[in-house]
């Protein structure tokens, strides 16, 4: 015989050790598409202390849709060993072109990142951040519903060593802090650069080299990074993407080996 109350009690309670184990995390990760899931999941298969929040009932961002919904990905020589690690399948197109289902590999890519001990939480947007000694050293959260039904309800935050802006082409959590403080942004600016048209060679080499530290523990990865310091989108090829997540890790992994323990 089951039980109702006990089918919610344990949802409940199970959600609420979760959550409460997320008050203080290692890093937070704002934005669950693919850039956000290869961060999450370099740096759960490392041991870290690790969440996504994700506005979205869904994971995947922009993934899924492949290219304007032909459900498709591309992805160049030097990604396929990323999705050879994740188990997820390629073809090779033409010399140097590799194709994707993009339902298996957003599939793909997080079941391994939960797996490996990434905790997502969906349905929740990241509204604001916290500042202590000009460092960013937590969250402010909110359920997406509030947000979207427009309801006066106030927010929630958790703490944390480093946060990764993988907000996508809006770079929210960038463009909070300069809206915030002003233009104290790490770009020739101090301000978000903007997004450039599209290119995807170019593209695909600058979000690498823009996936950086953009305000003291603040990193911004995929497409956030390009829109911030002012590279080219680049469309339905996502190697960048996986790329950058994979950087941004190994940076973060970096800085909290040099750190004094707390
Ligand atoms: O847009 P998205 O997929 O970002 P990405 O990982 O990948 C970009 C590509 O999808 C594509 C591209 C390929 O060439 O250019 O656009 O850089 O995923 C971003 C995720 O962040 C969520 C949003 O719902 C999406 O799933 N998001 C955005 N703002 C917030 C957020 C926020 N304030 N709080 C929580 N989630």
């Amino acid at each position: 015989m089951l039980d109702d109350l006990v089918i919610s009690e344990a949802i409940v309670k199970s959600f609420m050790e979760d959550f409460l184990q997320s008050i203080k995390l290692d890093v937070a990760i704002v934005g669950a598409g693919p850039a956000g899931l290869m961060a999450g999941y370099c740096l759960a298969k490392e041991g870290k202390k690790v969440a996504i929040f994700e506005r979205k009932l869904s994971v995947g961002g922009g993934m899924w849709g492949g290219g304007m919904m032909f459900n498709k990905i591309v992805i160049q020589e030097e990604s396929k060993r990323i999705l050879n690690e994740l188990g997820v399948r390629i073809k090779e197109y033409k010399k140097g072109y590799y194709l994707a289902d993009s339902i298996e590999a957003t599939v793909g890519l997080a079941f391994q990142a939960v797996k490996a001990g990434l905790k997502i939480f969906n349905l929740i947007s990241v509204e604001d951040v916290m500042i202590r000694g000009e460092k960013i050293t937590g969250l402010v959260l909110n359920w997406s519903p509030v947000q979207m039904a427009k309801l006066h309800v106030d927010p929630l935050t958790i703490g944390c060593k480093a946060a990764v802006d993988a907000t996508g082409h809006d770079s929210e959590l960038a463009r909070i802090v300069e809206k915030k403080i002003g233009p104290q942004l790490k770009t020739e600016s101090g301000g978000i650069m903007g997004e450039k048209p599209m290119w995807a060679e170019v593209g695909e080499k600058t979000i690498v080299n823009n996936t950086k530290e953009v305000y003291p523990g603040l990193y911004v990865a995929g497409m956030a990074a390009n829109a911030v310091f002012g590279g080219p989108r680049m469309g339905p090829i996502f190697g960048g993407m996986l790329l950058s997540g994979e950087k941004v890790a190994k940076m973060i992994l970096e800085r909290l080996s040099s750190r004094t323990p707390e």
